[in-house]
């Protein structure tokens, strides 16, 4: 089955993953709330009804862990943070319909009631596990009072999840060698009574539910997997005092009187709780959160791709057990890094979200890079240098650029747009961008989308030089009318195309356009409709941000992580004081390998045949972990080259990207494949090398 195109008859609702209550936002967690900002703002340009709803989560052991360091109860604690959260997202225009958060009574009453629903079903039933247990302390240990080594992969995970390796979710009692993070002594298993959701029986309806899942590829392949590999019940109740309380009138001989339902049994039910505030405040005229939950609409989910499983696996399954409509797409985004490194809040490595805007930064310039940098599911990192190579090219040179020369000749010659309609050459290149948006949209691409803005400001740019108003007003005025009234058509195009990424900016595009009303409230058939009136000389819209700028930038941050290293030095003896709140990045611990110290001639490195290809074709490779085989074209042939690359890659996302291959290396046989040459990546994450301008497939690399 497959859905309907955006914009369609039934309202959506488009979610973010609710922030831990527990910690500053920096730019790294901001990706996943631009991202969903973004999406949402573009639906509504395609006039879809939606409403765009998050909330924090407030329970759980993030939490409860870091309220217990400041010495403070986790719902003082917790409702601090939300109300920081709720202050800090308009501040980068990440607007939300509704933000709630999960400790309030609408969530308590929902959680409460699905829970009853799940019970009611016979979803949920009751057994004996053995739980991690502190003696000194005398107190069970879910999920972060415990630290371990994951079962799965061998890396070093926490008690519910492994967060610094394949990214699975752990059921109480399966990490290995399990630690108190209190004392750091060994934990001891200990018998307790629990529930359990049958997660399992809803196999199969989870593998249909996958073929219909839209979004992006990530979050449907992964969980192919996990449920080949068979899917395990999942344990829903914790032995703390912090959470919402097991329903009591759904478990007849009260086993549960001391349990909490597991954290993220009630955090995605805000989604729903969220959506029903909003109807509650806008009234079901205007929005009817029923629609997309409990009948026919549309459920889009904006996640970290380290909640996968929790989106693609446990939640449908709930939704489904309890009655309620199954998301129509899940986006998952890869993780961002910081030169190159992962953020560590314990070490300062980080660029936190006040900083930037104290700082002086638009928040547009971020949200442009956060949304274009890489594709949705990619890695991205984030640099003050690439950072400003983005801003100085494409915002300012690029798109600002195109705008100003426009409007300023627009305003000094004519006062605003001439008299005169729009060429066909120009009305069919924004309706061509506005069919990319759109297209954009419906293969969950923001980041297509903002191209597709920023290539309609190139052809701009192209088609005022090509054209030379200037030199026409004297010679063929109807002529310098017509380029000129063309190129406010674009611009008022652009503020259009490009609002979803940068709000503000485009406001006051359409305000210099002098333009009624707000360029939000348009939809995207507004970009082809005849520009307004007189404007006088507009601003800038960007500005250029200076070389020495961003080296005080990076300063900054060198020293700052150096001495949070230094006071850092003692934690890192002791697990118990690893304040690292943040669960998405990876490890920065690792030091660079050392630098080579003997030297080749350039004779040895022309030995070597390096060659531009181009990705044909990537399918894993049988029975090996970490193996894919790809067919590269460069350019005299197609080679077949294996990698180990199939856990860190989209193996579906690779055709069509350009890589650098070892031409000559020498033929090898991995577990029975011919590799004939060689990827180039860098690091453990195996970040492919690329080229960046047009260089033909198959030319040599010196
Ligand atoms: N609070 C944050 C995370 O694990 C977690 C998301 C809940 S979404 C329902 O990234
Ligand atoms: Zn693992």
């Amino acid at each position: 089955m497959s859905h309907d195109e955006f914009p369609t008859e039934t309202p959506a609702v488009v979610t973010c993953g609710l922030p831990y209550a527990n910690g500053d936002l920096h730019v790294g967690h901001l990706r996943t709330y631009v991202g969903g900002d973004v999406y949402s703002r573009a639906l509504k340009r395609l006039g879809q009804q939606t409403a765009f709803v998050c909330g924090s989560d407030m329970h759980g052991t993030p939490v409860a862990v870091n309220a217990e360091k400041q010495g403070v109860s986790p719902e003082e604690f917790a409702l601090e943070w939300h109300e920081t959260y709720k202050e800090t997202f308009p501040r980068f225009d990440v607007e939300f319909d509704n933000y709630g958060h999960t400790h309030d009574e609408t969530n308590t009453e929902l959680t409460k009631q699905i829970v009853s629903e799940l019970e009611a079903n016979g979803h949920i039933y009751k057994k004996e596990i053995m739980v991690a247990y502190d003696p000194a302390e005398d107190q069970h240990l879910p999920d972060r009072y415990v630290e371990g080594t994951c079962p799965y992969c061998g890396e070093k995970a926490r008690g519910d999840e492994c967060d610094e390796g394949c990214q699975r979710h752990l059921e109480p009692g399966e990490i290995e060698d399990p630690v108190s993070s209190i004392t750091g002594n060994p934990a001891e298993y200990h018998e307790r009574t629990h529930k359990f959701f049958e997660v399992s029986a809803f196999t199969d309806y989870l593998s249909e539910f996958l073929d219909r899942l839209e979004g992006t590829s990530n979050a449907q392949n992964q969980p192919r997997e996990w449920i080949e590999s068979g899917l395990q019940d999942w344990c829903i109740t914790r032995d703390m005092d912090w959470g919402i309380d097991y329903p009591a009138e759904a478990d007849e001989n009260a086993s549960t009187a001391e349990l909490v339902l597991y954290v993220w049994v009630d955090a995605p039910i805000e989604y729903i709780s969220s959506t029903k505030q909003y109807t509650d405040r806008v009234g079901s005229e205007t929005y009817d959160w029923e629609e997309p939950w409990k009948e026919d609409g549309e459920i889009v989910h904006v996640i970290g791709r380290d909640i996968i499983q929790h989106h693609s696996i446990f939640w449908p399954a709930m939704l489904c057990g309890a009655g309620y409509n199954e998301p129509r797409a899940i986006m998952a985004s890869g993780f961002v890094t910081l030169g190159g490194k992962g953020f560590s809040t314990s070490r300062d490595r980080a660029v936190w979200a006040d900083e930037y805007l104290e700082e002086g930064f638009h928040p547009d310039l971020l949200r442009y890079y956060l949304a274009t940098n890489g594709g949705f599911q990619q890695d991205v990192d984030f640099s003050w240098d690439k950072f400003r190579d983005r801003v100085n090219t494409e915002l300012v040179g690029t798109l600002g650029n195109f705008v100003y020369r426009s409007l300023l000749f627009a305003a000094r010659n004519y006062e605003g747009a001439p008299d005169a309609t729009v060429s066909e050459e120009v009305d069919d290149r924004i309706a061509e961008a506005t069919e990319a948006f759109e297209a954009a949209i419906n293969d969950y691409s923001i980041r297509k989308a903002g191209n597709a803005a920023i290539r309609l400001a190139q052809f701009g740019n192209e088609y005022i030089q090509r054209n030379e108003p200037w030199k026409l007003t004297d010679d063929d005025p109807d002529r310098a009318a017509q380029v000129i009234y063309d190129c406010v058509q674009l611009a008022k195009a652009l503020a259009v195309i490009f609002q979803p990424i940068a709000p503000e900016t485009c406001q006051r595009l359409w305000e210099q356009l002098s333009e009624e009303g707000r360029v939000s409230e348009t939809t995207i058939e507004a970009a082809r409709k005849a520009p307004q009136g007189t404007f006088g000389e507009p601003d800038e819209l960007f500005e250029k941000i200076e070389a020495e700028r961003v080296d005080e930038l990076n300063e900054k941050l060198e020293s700052r992580v150096a001495e949070a290293t230094e006071n850092d030095q003692d934690a890192d003896e002791s697990m118990t004081d690893d304040t690292d709140t943040d669960e998405s990045m990876t490890d920065d611990s690792s030091d660079l390998e050392p630098l080579v110290d003997d030297r080749i001639s350039f004779g040895d490195f022309q030995d070597l045949d390096l060659r531009v290809g181009e990705v044909v074709s990537a399918e894993s490779v049988e029975d090996a972990d970490k193996l894919a085989k790809l067919e590269v074209d460069i350019g005299h042939e197609v080679r077949q080259l294996v990698a180990g690359i199939k856990q860190l890659h989209d193996l579906e996302a690779l055709p069509g990207m350009r890589v650098i291959i070892v031409a000559n290396m020498e033929k090898a046989e991995l577990f029975g494949v011919e590799s004939n040459g060689m990827l180039l990546a860098a690091g453990e994450q195996a970040d492919i090398l690329t080229t960046h301008g047009d260089a033909e497939v198959g030319t040599r690399v010196q």
